[in-house]
């Protein structure tokens, strides 16, 4: 477990409220250029690996036109499953530690991913909220972004319309009923998109986004790529819906309780269910073992 004792004040009570106020922040230069390097390093280690492959696979995410000698990569699924210094950097380094400042106690980790939106037409991300993909019990849930290298206008940073996360939630499917992951036109023109705040920011500086906000990213039409390592948490006492998106799909270490323990106990309706245990990973007991203390 993360001791997370006194790193509330890794930020000031000034920029928690920014966050609560606007839906986001925007952290200059936050991660520290050491553990910036290992991030980078990881993060090539998979660009040398995409190499030899032809196809998308469970861990990388190839565009179109990839190859071995100029890859372009998309996305690398779950860092936090597939190296250790991506794990040990969300869920014991900086990203945990700012979630558990961020949230006001323990959190628990949901799901990373690395999109690297290559040189040179790398793809846009329309505008999206994220809840709908995760439904949770409440509305904490909250994704830290770490650019890993200096990101500017043309390299298509992350936007974000501020206070839209207090908003209204948009039905992300199309008209035929099928699963669109974005915004529909008609919605879109209800939000004024020149109140967008685009994220630049040098190698190391770090977005936050709630996740009811509504954000994307254009794409980047620059000669360099633009890796934005991302991780999600919510609070301990917030859990995923099962059974709706991405829930139960997200990863092997999904679910890990960061910087204190979880209670189990979820409040619905107003009533709190005193949950038990989490079993996901050791299978769950019968009624007969627990009543019998078998376990
Ligand atoms: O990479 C980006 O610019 C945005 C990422 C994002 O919103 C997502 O992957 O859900």
């Amino acid at each position: 477990m993360v001791d997370i004792a006194g790193d509330h004040q890794i930020i000031s009570p000034e920029q928690r409220e920014t966050y609560e106020r606007n839906g986001y922040l925007q952290l200059a230069g936050f991660v520290d250029s050491d553990t910036l390097d290992d991030l980078k390093k990881a993060s090539i280690e998979f660009v040398e690996l995409s190499r030899d492959l032809q196809t998308s696979g469970k861990v990388l995410d190839l565009e179109p036109g990839h190859t071995e000698q100029t890859p372009r990569i998309r996305r690398l699924n779950s860092p936090v499953d597939n190296h250790e210094t991506f794990r040990n950097f969300s869920l014991e380094g900086m990203a945990g530690k700012l979630a558990c400042a961020l949230l006001g106690g323990p959190v628990r980790y949901h799901h990373s991913k690395l999109n690297f939106k290559w040189s040179d037409g790398g793809e846009e991300v329309k505008w999206h909220q994220d809840i709908q993909f995760w439904p949770h019990t409440d509305f904490s849930p909250l994704t830290i972004g770490v650019y890993l290298a200096d990101v500017d206008q043309e390299m298509g940073p992350m936007g974000v319309l501020p206070g839209s996360h207090r908003g209204v939630l948009f039905d992300q499917y199309r008209t035929d009923g099928a699963w669109n992951g974005a915004i529909g036109t008609q919605d879109l023109e209800t939000l004024d998109l020149d109140e967008v705040a685009w994220l630049t920011g040098t190698a190391g500086s770090v977005t936050v986004h709630n996740c009811c906000m509504v954000h994307g990213s254009l794409p980047n039409n620059s000669s360099r790529p633009r890796p934005l390592l991302l991780q999600t948490y919510s609070r301990a006492d917030s859990y995923p819906i099962a059974h709706i998106g991405a829930n139960g799909s997200t990863g092997a270490l999904s679910g890990t309780v960061i910087g204190g323990d979880s209670h189990q106990r979820v409040v619905i309706q107003g009533r709190e269910i005193p949950g038990a245990p989490d079993w996901s990973r050791r299978g769950a007991p019968t009624i007969f073992g627990s009543q019998q203390q078998d376990t």
